[in-house]
Order: structure tokens, then C-alpha cells, then sequence
């Protein structure tokens, strides 16, 4: 919803409503008769597809098994996670870092898998971070973040992290305007036209993963908000959406709904790299955080960088263009040949596809409409290649399969339709429960979609399952697309508001899925390789507790000499080398989190006892039939007092009669 300007909410309210108070359509009626059928995945068997489904103000990132709507897994990415201990150990808190500090939440959009030649390669997939700009890429071996990258000069990074076909760039386009961050940022707000500027940055990504800001391009200041890249014929550019070239700073869903067309802005980045490498950028200090995780230290370091390179469209002819798209436009779509760009304006009658040939005659034959802010504005009727007629109302998305229909997604009349590329005509229309917002074709945003399937990701539930309160479940609905006519097949709910989410073959992925860390290879610090090496020492005030975990004991489970005023540290190594034997660790009254450690790997829990006494500790994930056994003390003493540092684990046992009670 947070995306939508207040007038569509309010017509889309109108219309739930109404579709509630009579429930024209019921799902018995629209769910076709094998529909259970084509979605059950018997017990045993494994599904088809991996979905990826962005989370939206959870910060995580779900997975979900297709067809059958299976939650598998949560992500956290931009969120910490007391279930995993994300953003709470000592190893993972460094990946939350930012040049504001440590940000323990943010509010994930969408999601690109890494492709190769435009085809899904199940390697990482990305996530954006809208509030405080960022970028993450999760390992797909391990299903862990494993690097964040903060976007400078941006402020709301919505038009993120969509991807070029060989993983060259993840771009990140800024959703508001601000002073820049070089300049005096203390301006009268109504000074937007003047001081407020748009970036959108290309992030590198390298052979290993690796991300950095390659280049950044300024622009005048308006709201990115989706983006694609061109693939095939358009591979070298990538197409943003923008709304409030108005320039509007209060009241935009009035002040921004004035103009008939905003833009979609075409960048050639290849040009833009000719530029860099002939100096043509200009360095700018500015500050950011990269932040990595090892999966050999089993933890993140942070750096703040302190230059970006930013090229000026002034200083660039060729570089970049607006392209002129009614009214408002959200989602901005090339289709798999990497022909067909196509814009989805929110307020709009119609939705234009534009032509990348006639875009690229447009700028040989200089057809243009003046400029905006230096930038030359493509003639509308010159790029375009058509308009679908009267598809519905809200357009806000749309997807391809492999025989050349796209599927739009209508937030307002609640519906996907479905339609022709090659002619523009609409080919069937169906329902969604209610208020669609993105949809998902598995491999739709490639060269190569996969199809099969269609996935409204839904704002609005409503009546669709069992009311939970004032918050219902936020829905995804799974529809059949092999045949002529789209079929509801499947409702499931997901967590956080699912906005973007990719779907992928599930053999591009579980066949790399890792199994455990060889405890040989750990080179965490704090790692206790073996019960010989588990130790408590004192260092100052710290307590350093070097704790191995082997089912079904903990060694030592036996610590005093603990001091009121001293810091602990667990630094808990996993010494299990089998496949899905995390142990977890908790101790009572931890201002923290637990810890969850994978076999061979090293995690650390600090904690500040405030009080004199015994804590005990404990395995929090079930391990073996002894489980429940998996448990020890600390004591912990005033701070005078002159018990040493004693521990041990089978050797510590009292001598008195057994059910003593003085
Ligand atoms: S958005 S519902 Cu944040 Cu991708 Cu369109
Ligand atoms: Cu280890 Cu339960």
C-alpha cells in the first residue's frame, strides 16, 4: 500500500467494498475443478519451484515452495531475527551498520535473482533496502545475507535492485529527491526544484558476488520508482520510471497527479562507462557502509567508504533520455526479447509499450519533444508501439511468459489480465483476492520465463481467511497460465506485505545448497575447535566463555567466577559435522537475542548480567532425544568477591545426599 498515491487506496477501498458487500465472485466459483491437483505436493516430494518473496516493512525475504505455497524459509536481510540471532551475535550485528549507524530494520521490495546470458543462474538473489538506501545479496548456497551495501546521494531506494542479464549491475534509483549528500542539506523544503536532486546508481557486482557503486548518475529531481533493464537487442540499458516531474514537495497525490505523462527514464549505461573511463565523472565525498559476511570468519565486517563517482547527464550527451508515460507510472517492464518496454502509469486509461528500435530512431533522427532538465524528452508518438486498450484500472505490474502474453496486474479493479504483444489485445481477465499488487511468472523477468504459473502478490485479503485481529495475513494467489484461460489454483498467505518476488527452478538451486561448515576450515577468532580447546578467561571486565556445542552437552556447562559488572562473551562453536544439526543458545535474562549455530561454525552472544546469582544456559533447538539434557550454570558473583574462574563440563558434580530440602 505504501507506494500507492491515497486516491487509488480510497477507489481501491470503494471497490473491495463493494466486492465484499455481495461477493459476486466466491472462490468456490472461480477455483476450477483439479485445481488441488496441480498443487498438492505429496508428502515426501519436493516442489517444483523455489519463490522468492520480498517481505516488504518485515525486512526479510521469504521462500516459499511452488506450486504448493509452502513457507521453507525466512531471510532476514535488513531485520534482525532473534530466531537466528541475525543483527543480535556479536559475528552478524556489523551487517546492519550504516553511515547512521547501526539500522536494525528496513522495508524490502524486490527481488532479482543473478542471471547469466538473461537466464536465472541460482547464484544470489538481491533485495532492495527502501528507507535507508540499501542493497543485499544473499548467498544462495547458505540462504544468508551476505553483503549490504548503503546507497549514498539516495534517499528511499524503491526503483531496486533490478539486474542486468549477465549480473553486470543491480541499479538502485532514488525514490525521493533530496539535497545531495556533498551540499548544504539545510534548505527551505519548498526549495525542491532548486536543491533536491535524483540519483540513480549502477552497483558492480563481480565474478565472486562482490558489489560496488561503479557510477552514479544525477538527475533533476523527481521519484524513481521501478526499473528494468534492457536484455538482448537492449541489453546496455536500463529503463526507470519516474513519477513527480511536477516537482511537487507536499500533498503529491494531488500535486503529482497534474501533469497527463510523466516519465520513463532510458539510461545507456555503456555510454556511461565509455564516460567514467574517459574521467568524465566527478568524485564526490560521501559516506556509506559496505558490509560483508565471511562465511570462513562466520562474520561481517563493516567499512564506511568515502567516494562515489557521479556522472552529470550535462557533461554526457547520449546518455541518457526521458521518454514520455501517462500518468504516474509505477511498475516498468521489458519484455524477454528486450523489444517491448512497458509502462504501467497508476492513473492511466491505457497502458503504452514502447519500442526499443523506434526509441533507438527517435535518437539518431533527434525526434525530440525539448528537454526536462537538460535531459531530452523522446516524442511519445515516436517510441511508442502501441496502446493496450481499456485493460482495466490501476495498472501497476506486468510479467511475460515464453510465447509472448504479458500479464498485467490492476490494483484498483483488482485483476491480472492478460494480453497479446503482438497486437496489444487483451486475451482474458481474471479476479484477485483483492487488491493486486506485484505479480511474479516464474522466470518472467528474463530471457527466459519458465511460465506455468502466474502469482498475484495481494494488498488487501479481507474475507480470505481466518480473521486475525485488525491485521489479516497479506496473500499470495497461484494461478495456471499453460493454458488459454488463467486458472486460480491456490491461495496462500505470507508474511511482512510481499511486494516483488522471483521464482526459479528448484534444480538450479538445492543441487548447490550447503550442507555444513567444515569445523577444519572455521577461522573465527573465537572458535574452540574441539572440547580441548574450550576455556573461560578473564580479560578486564570481559568474560571470554570459549563454548563447544556437540550433541548433547555443552562444554563447559559449568562457569563461575562471573562478576557482577563484567561483559560475557559465548563464543559457541558448533562442533557437529552432520547435516542439519544446528545447536541454539540462550542464557535467562539476556538484554539479546539467542544464538543459532550451524555445524562448524562459531557464533557469539555478549551479555551483561545486572544481578548476583545462578543463570542457567540452554540448547533452544531440539538436537537429539537428549535435548532437553543440553543445558548448564553460570554463576555469577558481587563485585568483590574472590571466587575464581572455574569451569568444566562432567567433573563439577555435588557429593550430598540426592533430594536434600532444608
Ligand atoms: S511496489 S505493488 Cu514497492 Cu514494487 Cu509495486
Ligand atoms: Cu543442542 Cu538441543
Amino acid at each position: 500500500m505504501k507506494t500507492f498515491s491515497k486516491l487509488i487506496a480510497i477507489t481501491a477501498a470503494a471497490v473491495v467494498t463493494s466486492i465484499v458487500g455481495c461477493k459476486p465472485r466466491g472462490a468456490q466459483s472461480a477455483v476450477s475443478g483439479d485445481a488441488a491437483q496441480k498443487t498438492y505436493v505429496a508428502p515426501g516430494k519436493y516442489d517444483e519451484f523455489y519463490d522468492f518473496v520480498s517481505g516488504g516493512f518485515s525486512g526479510q525475504m521469504s521462500v516459499y515452495g511452488l506450486p504448493s505455497g509452502r513457507l521453507f524459509r525466512v531471510i532476514p536481510v535488513f531485520s534482525v531475527d532473534p530466531e537466528k540471532g541475525y543483527g543480535y551475535s556479536e559475528e552478524t550485528k556489523a551487517m546492519l551498520n550504516t553511515s547512521h549507524g547501526f539500522v536494525p530494520w528496513d522495508d524490502l521490495h524486490h527481488i532479482a535473482l543473478s542471471e547469466t546470458n538473461g537466464i536465472q543462474d541460482g547464484r544470489w538473489v538481491f533485495g532492495n533496502g527502501n528507507n535507508t538506501p540499501r542493497i543485499a545479496r544473499i548467498d544462495l548456497k547458505t540462504f544468508r545475507t551476505a553483503e549490504i551495501l548503503e546507497i549514498p546521494n539516495s534517499a528511499g531506494n524503491h526503483s531496486s535492485p533490478f539486474i542486468t542479464e549477465n549480473s553486470e549491475y543491480v541499479v538502485a534509483g532514488t525514490r525521493f529527491s533530496v539535497p545531495l549528500d556533498n551540499t548544504d542539506g539545510d534548505v527551505p523544503i519548498n526549495t525542491y526544484r532548486q536543491n533536491f536532486k535524483g540519483t540513480v546508481s549502477f552497483v558492480h557486482v563481480d565474478t565472486s558476488g562482490r558489489m560496488n557503486i561503479a557510477f552514479q548518475i544525477q538527475t533533476p529531481g523527481v521519484n524513481f520508482d521501478l526499473a528494468r533493464a534492457g536484455k538482448g537487442k537492449s541489453h546496455g540499458w536500463v529503463f526507470f520510471s519516474c513519477y513527480n516531474s511536477e516537482q511537487a514537495n507536499t500533498l503529491l497525490e494531488v500535486n503529482a497527479s497534474q501533469k497527463d505523462k510523466d516519465f520513463i527514464m532510458c539510461v545507456n549505461w555503456k555510454k556511461a562507462e565509455e564516460y567514467v573511463k574517459a574521467g568524465k565523472a566527478e568524485k564526490r565525498a560521501v559516506a556509506y557502509a559496505h558490509n560483508v559476511y565471511s562465511e570462513l570468519t562466520h562474520s561481517a565486517t563493516s567499512e564506511i567508504e568515502k567516494e562515489v563517482l557521479v556522472l552529470d547527464p550535462k557533461n554526457c550527451p547520449d546518455m541518457v533520455y526521458f521518454m514520455p508515460c501517462p500518468k504516474s507510472p509505477h511498475g516498468c517492464d521489458t519484455d524477454p526479447s528486450g523489444e517491448y518496454i512497458v509502462g504501467s502509469g497508476k492513473l492511466a486509461a491505457v497502458i503504452p509499450v514502447f519500442s526499443f528500435t523506434k526509441i533507438q530512431k527517435a535518437i539518431t533522427d533527434k525526434n525530440f519533444d525539448g528537454d526536462y532538465g537538460g535531459i531530452p524528452v523522446l516524442k511519445y508518438e515516436a517510441v511508442l508501439y502501441g496502446e493496450v486498450q481499456k485493460p482495466g484500472l490501476g495498472p501497476l505490474h506486468t510479467e511475460f511468459d515464453a510465447d509472448g502474453n504479458a500479464y498485467t496486474s490492476f490494483f484498483v479493479s483488482s485483476e491480472i489480465v492478460k494480453w497479446r504483444l503482438s497486437d496489444l489485445k487483451v486475451l482474458d481477465r481474471v479476479p484477485t483476492y483483492y487488491s493486486v499488487g506485484h505479480l511474479s511468472v516464474p522466470g518472467g523477468p528474463t530471457r527466459k520465463p519458465w511460465g506455468k504459473y502466474v502469482i498475484a502478490y495481494n494488498k488487501i485479503t479481507k474475507d480470505r481467511y481466518l480473521p486475525t485481529g485488525p491485521e489479516l495475513a497479506q496473500s499470495a494467489q497461484l494461478y495456471d497460465i499453460s493454458g488459454e484461460k488463467m486458472k486460480l489454483l491456490l491461495d496462500f498467505p505470507t508474511i511482512g506485505e510481499p511486494h516483488y518476488a522471483e521464482a526459479i527452478p528448484a534444480d538450479l538451486i538445492m543441487k548447490n545448497s550447503q550442507k555444513i561448515f567444515r569445523i577444519e576450515d572455521n577461522q573465527n577468532p573465537f572458535a574452540a575447535k574441539g572440547d580441548n580447546n574450550a576455556r573461560v578467561e578473564r580479560k578486564g571486565n570481559e568474560i571470554h566463555a570459549y563454548i563447544t556445542a556437540i550433541r548433547s552437552h555443552f562444554t563447559p556447562d559449568n562457569i563461575e567466577g562471573v562478576k557482577l559488572g563484567d561483559v560475557v562473551y559465548f563464543h559457541v562453536t558448533n562442533l557437529e559435522q552432520d547435516w542439519d544439526i544446528p545447536h541454539g543458545f540462550a542464557v535467562k535474562g539476556a538484554n539479546n537475542a539467542e544464538l543459532l549455530i550451524m555445524p562448524g561454525e562459531t557464533q557469539t552472544l555478549a551479555w551483561k548480567p545486572d544481578r548476583v546469582g545462578v543463570f542457567p544456559i540452554y540448547c533452544t533447538d531440539f538436537c537429539s532425544a537428549l535435548h532437553q539434557e543440553m543445558q548448564g550454570y553460570i554463576r555469577v558473583s558481587a563485585p568483590g568477591s574472590n571466587v575464581p574462574i572455574t569451569f568444566s563440563t562432567g567433573k563439577n558434580e555435588g557429593t550430598g545426599p540426592i533430594a536434600q530440602n532444608k
